[in-house]
């Protein structure tokens, strides 16, 4: 205890050498260095060069308590220009993280000094800048509630990986005339009407040109806490004991349908925000969003992989929960059959234990999700970024934005500055979770949310696959 107490002395002490040039504060902080940073991966066998977002002592992005404030000071040794967003997180602008909006992107050498309150929840940070996030520039931003129970918990960070060059990867997809799945198809005829529960059915057959589709890109290997599941994170559980999950889907263009296999498994919070507890053993998590599920450990013990499957494909990552002296046999990174297109079957089910409070909202905006076919082009009301007009709100209003999702792959639409309610699914009414990134299903998928406009700025509304968002898929929300 003594050692303890000098080591934590001492490190106070280096700290405090870090922040003595910061500005006074008038309010414990709790002082925390990030550095971003390259490193080597080996992924099957083969070093890859990636991105890590890393404190002094090794940890992967930072683990705070509800009510604390974030006091950090982020640095960039990336050897090139890069910044941080913190997704999850409703920081004013000017800390956002998102290079040309909130501030310019950090140049190799440079730091920037973060402060402002935290929002509790399972959230991350990733890199906003180019196509940083391909080469894992992401890591785990967890601020744990004020949980009265003292539960076991696991974070499960989720990646696509290829050894290629993501600039590479999207050349491709722009210049190939083509070639990814789907895009030179027609355009089928609006479907009016559409009850948005088809969406979750089985490719193939005649129908599954008329499904959608998912995967423009063929990755080298899915992770989750950086490893495939040949050599998979294996983590200690008590027989008879529960563990939170707190599960982030950090990949740039791969849904997963996450499976606790023989586990059922308490759906708790959804992008950090409590819900009713709703049972379940597979959910959709798309791109940007995070889940937390509780399970429980039967008495017996054994082996228990928590999984994710690759969204309509085989692939799949995952980690292992396993008690004391089972013996973990090898899981194959492909399971037998295609797992399902993410749908609204989870969304449906969800409220939201803090729902907005109840008012008529003083706006109603629409954005359509558009593509121009064979151009891998991706445009909000018609238009690629840049070219699109901004949403336009007031200050204090209550906004109702409802996506309506013309092309043939599904989007995981993110608002910046802002957590949302889902009040409508295929235009009917709901009650449903607050969140920061939803699913908007492929082929006239339709969803509304609500917020409240209370945190002025120019705020990134995305789609979260990050090659969508590359070719155009995004706007702002605009006011002061
Ligand atoms: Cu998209």
């Amino acid at each position: 205890m003594i050692d303890l107490s000098r080591r934590q002395l001492l490190a106070a002490t280096a700290m405090g050498a870090v922040w003595a040039s910061m500005p006074t504060r008038t309010q414990a902080a709790t002082p925390i260095q990030l550095t971003i940073e390259k490193r080597t991966l080996e992924v099957k066998g083969k070093a890859a060069s990636v991105f890590s977002i890393r404190q002094p002592d090794g940890t992967q992005g930072l683990r705070a308590k509800a009510g604390e404030r974030l006091t950090l000071r982020l640095m960039n040794k990336a050897g090139e220009s890069s910044l941080i967003h913190w997704h999850g997180q409703t920081p004013p602008v000017a800390q956002d993280g998102v290079p040309g909006i909130g501030q310019d992107a950090l140049k190799d050498g440079q730091s920037w000094d973060y402060d402002f309150p935290l929002r509790s929840g399972t959230h991350w940070m990733h890199s906003h800048h180019g196509l940083q996030e391909q080469l894992l520039m992401a890591a785990p931003l967890i601020v744990r509630e004020h949980d009265k129970d003292d539960v076991q918990e696991a974070v499960i960070l989720l990646h696509d990986f290829t050894f290629k060059w993501p600039e590479e990867i999207l050349n491709e997809l722009q210049g190939g005339g083509g070639n990814h799945g789907g895009h030179t198809m027609p355009v089928p005829a609006p479907r009016h009407g559409t009850s948005g529960h088809d969406h979750g059915g089985h490719m193939g057959g005649p129908s599954a040109m008329m499904m959608g589709h998912a995967n423009d890109v063929e990755y080298d290997a899915y992770l989750a806490n950086d490893r495939t599941l040949d050599d998979p994170e294996v983590v200690s559980v008590e027989k008879g004991g529960r563990v939170r999950l707190r599960i982030i889907n950090g990949a740039t263009t791969t849904g997963f349908t996450i499976d606790t296999g023989s586990l059922a498994a308490t759906v708790l919070s959804v992008d950090g925000n409590a819900v009713r507890p709703v049972l379940g053993k597979t959910f959709p998590l798309s791109m940007g969003q995070r889940i937390d599920l509780l399970v429980e450990i039967p008495k017996e013990g054994g082996v228990f992989p928590i999984l994710a499957l690759r969204e309509a494909a085989i692939e799949r990552t995952g980690i292992l929960l396993v008690t004391k002296g089972a013996s973990v046999k090898k899981l194959s990174g492909e399971g037998g059959a295609a797992s399902k297109l993410l749908d609204l079957s989870l969304e449906q089910r969800l409220v939201a234990v803090t729902p907005l409070a109840a008012r008529k909202p003083d706006r109603k905006l629409v954005l359509e999700l558009g593509e121009i076919m064979g151009k891998y082009l991706w445009t909000l009301n018609g238009q690629a970024y840049g070219q699109n007009e901004p949403l336009k709100v007031k200050k204090g209003e209550r906004v109702e934005l409802t996506m309506v999702n013309h092309t043939m792959m599904m989007h995981p639409m993110h608002l910046h500055g802002h957590h949302f309610q889902v009040v409508g699914l295929q235009g009917k009414s709901v009650n449903g979770p607050v969140r920061d990134t939803v699913i908007v299903p492929s082929m006239m998928g339709e969803v509304t949310v609500a917020f409240d406009a209370g945190n002025p700025g120019r705020w990134p509304l995305h789609c979260h696959n990050l090659f969508h968002m590359a070719a155009g898929m995004m706007t702002t929300v605009d006011y002061v």
